[in-house]
């Protein structure tokens, strides 16, 4: 049977803003403050959809939250009328109103880890919500991630969603951002890939010292167990704490994989050697190759990796066996990484063609191409039991980009998010979106 590797973008909320609410990710606090544009941000995100569609891949959208989070605002004690509780957050705690009207859900590489249904015990596709547990802007997207997944992926018969693990620091999960899956063919068993930042009760292994490290070996383990993973099909890794006091959030700005490849940074993890024999031996023993392309600090540091986004790339296995890379336009304004690249597509390694896209509105935020997508492996049955209104089409792609020019603000800064009129514009266009992506009632506002 026929598999893919089906890439879900987060479309980009009408909040779209840049609230300084995420320390460590250097981006995001680099450009708190700034004016932004909700509408462009929208259409760049739609431009990638409509272009990765447009060379074959397949391609969905994932539908952002509602935001202000109001009922988040009131979990914090804030009462009255909508407008009220917004009026009182802006007077009496402002971060609180900035954080509650984030469009941070866009990041989809962070809204869950997903488990092909080749390698799970059940033989379904397994989805586990992150708790994005260590920042609050994100730690109140698990609920309506939930909901929109379960409308996406309702068939139980194919789909099994858990939870999101204890919302506490010492399960503290990120989602796929930390998660890469090897294989030789999608719908073929293979080695899921595990990065933890930190332990939270083995205190042998290291902790970075500056910025927070946002993962832990244990969430990953409890969603390795959820998920029904066997032990032969499973590698974990630490990611270096000193790149994370770089401002390596994620282990998606350090490396990235697809297939039998992964690409990373020289200085990405800790005993690589170890780490590279395993996904070796335990991807060999599932009939596939791995293979690994190293960034050496020579060539690129890991500053010019956070700056370009060099590792936020979406890595694409194209019909022929070859690798596209999906980079970022900051990627073509460093010198360095533009050389190391064109050298790279020239030197008869798998990745033979780079392509450039231009996702500033987010990238300002720290997400870059791969930040924007959520990988689900299907093969052609669970691919048609998807909701059909997820998948992107031409025709959809045309009413999301008319619905962003009605809807979106092409201009947000911290003073409008007082206005209690952009909440009913997000509340409006929401419903309408979830009549386009045929979800029913996802928001809290249409189930309350
Ligand atoms: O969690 N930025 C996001 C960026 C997430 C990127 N995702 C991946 N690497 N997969 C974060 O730090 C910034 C929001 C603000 O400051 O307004 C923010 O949440």
């Amino acid at each position: 049977m026929k598999s893919y590797e089906v890439n879900f973008d987060g479309l980009v909320g009408p909040t779209h803003n840049y609230g300084g609410l995420s320390y460590g990710n250097v981006a995001s606090q680099s450009n708190s403050q700034q004016g932004s544009n909700p509408k462009e941000a929208a259409l760049q995100g739609l431009a990638k959809m409509k272009a990765l569609m447009e060379m074959g891949f397949q391609q969905g959208v994932l539908a952002p939250q509602e935001r202000p989070d109001v009922a988040a605002l009131r979990s914090l004690g804030f009462a009255g009328t909508d407008a009220q509780v917004i009026q009182q957050a802006a007077k009496q705690a402002m971060p609180l109103l900035v954080a509650s009207c984030s469009a941070s859900s866009m990041w989809v590489a962070n809204a869950a880890t997903v488990s092909p249904s080749a390698d799970t015990a059940d033989a379904r596709v397994h989805f586990t919500a992150a708790n994005l547990n260590c920042k609050y802007h994100r730690s109140i997207e698990h609920p309506t991630t939930s909901r929109v997944l379960g409308a996406m992926f309702a068939d139980q018969k194919h789909f099994a969603h858990h939870a999101a693990l204890p919302a506490v620091a010492q399960f503290g999960d990120e989602g796929a951002a930390n998660h890469t899956r090897f294989c030789r063919e999608y719908g073929q068993a293979g080695v899921e890939f595990f990065v933890f930042g930190r332990s939270a009760f083995d205190t042998r292994y290291p902790a970075p010292q500056k910025y927070p490290a946002r993962q832990t070996l244990e969430a990953s383990q409890a969603v390795a167990r959820l998920h029904g993973l066997s032990e032969e099909g499973v590698v974990y890794a630490q990611q270096n704490p000193s790149v994370i006091d770089q401002g390596v959030f994620h282990n998606d700005v350090i490396a990235v994989g697809n297939g039998e490849v992964l690409f990373y940074h020289e200085d990405a993890f800790l005993e690589t050697e170890k780490m590279l024999a395993e996904l070796q031996d335990k991807l060999g023993k599932r009939g596939g190759n791995f293979q690994s392309i190293c960034v050496p600090r020579s060539q690129v540091t890991v500053e010019d990796a956070v700056r370009s986004y060099l590792f936020n790339s979406q890595l694409l296995s194209r019909a022929d066996g070859s690798m596209l890379l999906i980079v970022p336009e900051e990627c073509r304004s460093n010198e360095r990484v533009w050389q190391y690249l064109q050298n790279l597509t020239r030197s008869g390694s798998l990745i033979r063609e780079v392509k450039v896209f231009d996702l500033k509105q987010s990238m300002q935020n720290g997400g870059g191409p791969a930040c924007l997508r959520l990988r689900v492996a299907l093969n052609e049955t669970e691919l048609a039991a998807v909701n059909p209104g997820v998948i992107m089409t031409a025709p959809l792609y045309d009413t999301l980009t008319q619905w962003v020019g009605k809807h979106y603000r092409d201009r947000l800064s911290e003073s409008d998010l007082v206005d209690p009129q952009l909440l009913l514009e997000c509340r409006t266009a929401l419903d309408e979106l979830t009549q386009i992506l045929k979800l029913g009632a996802v928001y809290p506002f249409q189930i309350n």
